[in-house]
């Protein structure tokens, strides 16, 4: 008899993460990243069914809980969404500690989570809240242009954990009932950027579209958007955007190593950033938000639903 494969679902500041915690494929030993290869050439109908319609959605993103690799880690970990896999997902690593928790497998503490690139070390407070200490972020270029529509527009390429344009000259309003227009201008945006050979380090597609601007809470210090590859926005203030985001503050040195920075998302949830210095220009991000678990449950896999594996384009 198979082992039936259990799901947990949780948000964090909007932002759904669906966790395979038992049951899930088997990708062996190895890191994290030699499994993430493992998982999309010989499994990636496993990523389809927990994410994809009709089980999931655009906006879900989705982990598998891994055997950790070395002694020591709480856990290992891939991330993955309706169109492919994150390097890292600072959200995603703030719902997964909190399910760890909610499995009684961590308690309040600091615990190592491994994932495909890089380790990150992620502290339960007291208070439920989660510090995730991220992987080095840093600026690879400033105020780039980019031409769209005749125009011309501006932004930094960072790493986060992904790579992401961060784009302040973009003119719009960052709410949600401009959820479309936002949407519609992010994705050609990306579009431009890839067209006009703009890329990050070693030629990393930039596959995150964030579009900042100031903040509309009292106590906050700004405001994002963040485009998702699979054209759905982070309903959180999106952690590894954060994380590029005080990279790019820290290079303009507008944000000192310890500063708090409160970024808001677009549905006014807030993550705290703040960093230390790493080496040769790159930074050590620590993004602090909260998750709440609100789905327990089992997958079935009905062998007659032509769509139990998900709608595949
Ligand atoms: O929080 O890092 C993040 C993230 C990436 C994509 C969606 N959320």
């Amino acid at each position: 008899m198979t082992t039936p494969t259990r799901i947990i679902d949780s948000h964090t500041g909007g932002e759904p993460t669906r966790i395979i915690v038992r049951g899930g494929p088997a990708l062996g030993d190895g890191s994290m990243a030699e499994r993430l290869q493992r998982l999309r050439s010989e499994h990636d109908h496993w990523r389809s069914a927990l994410v994809n319609e009709p089980r999931g959605s655009d906006v879900m993103v989705g982990a598998l809980l891994c055997e950790p690799e070395r002694a020591g880690s709480a856990a290992g970990v891939i991330f993955f969404n309706n169109v492919g896999y994150l390097g890292m997902c600072g959200h995603g690593s703030i719902g997964l500690v909190a399910t760890l928790a909610y499995l009684g497998r961590i308690g309040v503490g600091t615990h190592r989570i491994e994932t495909p690139v890089g380790d990150i070390s992620a502290q339960l407070h007291e208070d439920g809240r989660v510090s995730i200490h991220n992987v080095p972020a840093w600026r690879h270029r400033a105020q780039v242009a980019v031409t769209l529509d005749g125009r011309t527009y501006h932004g930094d390429v960072a790493w986060g954990g992904n790579w992401f344009f961060l784009c302040a000259d973009h003119g719009l309003t960052l709410t949600l009932e401009h959820a479309e227009a936002l949407t519609d201008f992010s994705w050609r945006l990306r579009q431009a950027l890839a067209a006009q050979g703009i890329c990050g380090a070693d030629g990393g597609e930039i596959d995150h579209i964030e579009l900042t601007g100031p903040a509309l809470q009292p106590g906050n210090h700004g405001r994002n958007f963040v485009l998702c590859p699979g054209k759905a926005y982070d309903r959180s203030p999106c952690g590894t955007g954060t994380s590029a985001k005080v990279a790019c503050l820290a290079a303009d040195g507008k944000l000192t190593p310890g500063e708090l920075w409160q970024q808001e998302s677009v549905i006014g949830s807030c993550f705290t950033a703040s960093y230390s210095a790493g080496t040769e220009g790159q930074v050590l991000p620590t993004i602090t938000g909260r998750a709440h678990i609100n789905l327990d449950a089992q997958l079935i896999v009905d062998a007659d639903d032509p769509f139990a594996w998900g709608i595949t384009s």
